[in-house]
């Protein structure tokens, strides 16, 4: 689909999104604001985030460019902007597996490292201590002190050999989808982890 949005792309996307009509007009007019020639580079993410949080963590930008950049071609179009947003407000999406094993995979090499999970739990964590001080401390100067680390490591290490089956030290795609698909409260888990309610508001500023 290209950046032209007519009114068919419109029907299609509210479609498989659940936004409606109005929520897809307020999104384009804040991708064209942040686009460019139809497309949102990592760049131009990165710099939204940081006029939002004043400073920006690069788990967190690595997190959500994977959210939204569905097919992995390192560009969002509108089409995929109005999926993701649709996915962080509603929270009822049939492909939490295929977009959580994305969004944990943060250098895109197919496999999820130890080190990439306890990032991603650490960047949650940060952002959960971020709101609690009411926005006042940029996102990338938010401190987890010693223990709070080690705990984080902890619960991130435990999810991880869950999902290590075969235990080589990477979560590849088919283990993944092994253990979360049918299971519900993972699922649930990765939905937590992976972006908060909160964290919609990086783009739209709703009245
Ligand atoms: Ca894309
Ligand atoms: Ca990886
Ligand atoms: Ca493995």
């Amino acid at each position: 689909m290209g950046s032209g949005s007519s009114k068919q792309d419109f029907r299609e996307i509210a479609q498989h999104s659940r936004l409606d009509y109005k929520d897809l007009e307020n999104l384009l007019k804040t991708f064209k604001s942040i686009s460019k020639n139809g497309k949102i580079n990592k760049d131009a993410l990165k710099k939204t985030i940081e006029q939002k949080f004043g400073g920006m963590d690069p788990t967190f930008s690595n997190v959500l460019f994977n959210l939204f950049d569905r097919n992995g071609d390192k560009d969002i179009d509108f089409q995929e902007f109005c999926l993701a947003y649709g996915y962080l407000v509603n929270r009822s999406h049939d492909d939490v597996v295929n977009v959580s094993f994305k969004c944990l995979d943060l250098n895109g090499d197919g496999m999820v490292s130890k080190g990439e999970l306890r990032s991603v739990v650490m960047m949650n964590k940060r952002m959960e201590k971020y709101m609690r001080h009411d926005k006042k401390i940029p996102l990338d100067k938010i401190q987890l002190d010693p223990k709070e680390t080690s705990e984080i490591y902890a619960k991130a290490d435990q999810l991880f050999n869950m999902l290590d089956q075969n235990g080589d030290g990477n979560i590849n795609t088919t283990e993944f989808q092994n253990i979360v698909n049918g299971n519900e409260a993972i699922q649930k888990v990765f939905t937590d982890l992976l972006v908060k309610d909160h964290s919609v508001d990086f783009f739209l500023d709703k009245k």
